[in-house]
């Protein structure tokens, strides 16, 4: 009898991502090391990762590292096969660099959108060499890539535009997969990959993900899929299924990139096909938790009481914390790192919210600049200069990141 054939479906490792300026190489060691034992033990025919390997572009050395690593590890498990997609994240072109060579070792990378799909066709085999799963394996659409663009059309225009031709292209893969089942005897399944905003999904605050992103492509309907048996997609953060159908999905990212997530886990997805079933059977696999985050929000005697506990718990953490007391606390920060000295605890970030509040009030004067610290001023600025709300977090982010580095360059040269 044939036996069931098992996918593992994971997307938006963002390899290289920092939060608040720290780096979670070691995080990002962790979640490797840790899938490829899991891959081991649930015995995973193929590895379908969709898309936002990298979190830049231009990855680290580091980043590319931990990346081959995996890839040389995980191909010395029982597993056969890995397709990867490029995410908007992604450099196509150093994605794709090494395709070539990797596709020797049954790894196969697509790195921008080829016309027709034609390259985009990837036939998985199991052990007895027999072909089980045809993949659609579609990079992340950007507009350049898909169709060109005509003088003078407006916003509107380039996103119907654009959300048509990336219909057409699902279409025309979709028709490749069964042109490309059909000389088999019994059909393979057929699987699409993406890295798109399907419409309905979920995002969390500071998640990094833009809904409105490069080339303008918002939100695609889910019946673009139609005629595939699963779709494994990337591109938001969490786990999730689109349009109430468990075989369109989004695996989520495997680390949390924020701390507004809350405890919630992440996860990997299983996807069993059964030589006898219509339709796969679906689970999840929790990752496990490598760096523990917290965010802690409160008056100052709450936030007493919130890091003695955390302290007594004697867990390694990060924190971000937000004072939400009416008192005003000039030396928030100093009282902060009292409360935390000599733990497990690390403040990656303070908000102050009363401080905030009264400076909406009242113009900025010499004497309040003495008592602030300079996010509290950031912040003052941002309020002042009206900027969007949804703007801020990554603003804020990038300016803790500033300080973070401008806090590491006085240290070294021994402070103020
Ligand atoms: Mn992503």
């Amino acid at each position: 009898m044939t036996k069931k054939f098992r996918l593992l479906h994971t997307s938006d490792w963002h390899l290289g991502r920092s939060l608040y300026g720290r780096r979670r190489y070691a995080e990002y060691e962790a979640f490797l090391d840790w899938l490829v034992g899991a891959i081991e033990r649930a015995q995973v025919d193929a590895l379908l990762l969709a898309g936002d390997v990298f979190d830049s572009t231009t990855p680290s050395t580091q980043a590319q590292a931990l990346y081959y690593r995996f890839l040389g590890q995980v191909i010395r498990t029982g597993l056969r096969q890995v397709v990867i997609i490029a995410g908007n994240h992604d450099s196509p072109t150093l994605l794709a660099a090494p395709a070539e060579i990797l596709k020797t070792l049954d790894i196969h990378v697509l790195g921008m959108i080829s016309s027709g799909g034609a390259n985009e066709i990837v036939i998985l085999k199991d052990k007895n060499q027999t072909p089980r799963l045809i993949v659609a394996a579609v990079p992340y659409p950007r507009d350049r890539d898909l169709r060109e663009a005509s003088v003078g059309e407006s916003f509107e225009d380039k996103e119907r535009k654009l959300l048509e031709a990336v219909r057409e292209h699902y279409r025309q893969v979709a028709l490749g997969a069964e042109v490309a089942a059909e000389i088999f005897e019994t059909r393979p399944p057929l699987v699409a990959m993406g890295h798109l905003f399907v419409l309905g999904g979920r995002t969390v605050e500071d998640d990094g993900v833009d809904a409105l992103h490069v080339g303008s492509l918002g939100q695609v309907p889910a019946d673009i899929f139609f005629g595939f048996d699963y779709v494994a997609l990337g591109h938001l953060h969490q786990s999730q299924i689109v349009g109430g159908d468990p075989t369109r999905r989004y695996s989520g990212a495997p680390l949390h990139f924020n701390f507004s997530e809350g405890p919630k886990s992440k996860s990997v997805t299983l996807v069993d096909f059964h030589p006898s079933l219509a339709t796969p059977t679906i689970s999840t696999l929790e990752v496990p938790i490598f760096q523990t985050l917290y965010r802690l929000s409160g008056d100052m005697s709450e936030l007493e009481a919130a890091l003695e506990k955390l302290r007594q718990a004697r867990t390694p953490a990060w924190l971000e914390i937000e004072y939400t007391g009416a008192e005003i606390i000039g030396d928030l920060r100093a009282r902060l790192g009292e409360l935390t000295a000599d733990s497990e605890l690390d403040i990656l970030c303070i908000r102050n919210n009363r401080l905030a509040g009264t400076l909406r009030a009242s113009a900025l004067s010499g004497d309040l600049l003495d008592v602030l610290t300079p996010g509290e001023i950031f912040r003052y600025c941002l309020e002042i200069a009206r900027v969007p709300e949804n703007s801020r977090p990554e603003l804020w982010a990038a300016y803790c990141e500033l300080l973070r580095i401008l806090s590491l360059e006085n240290d070294e040269k021994g402070g103020f």
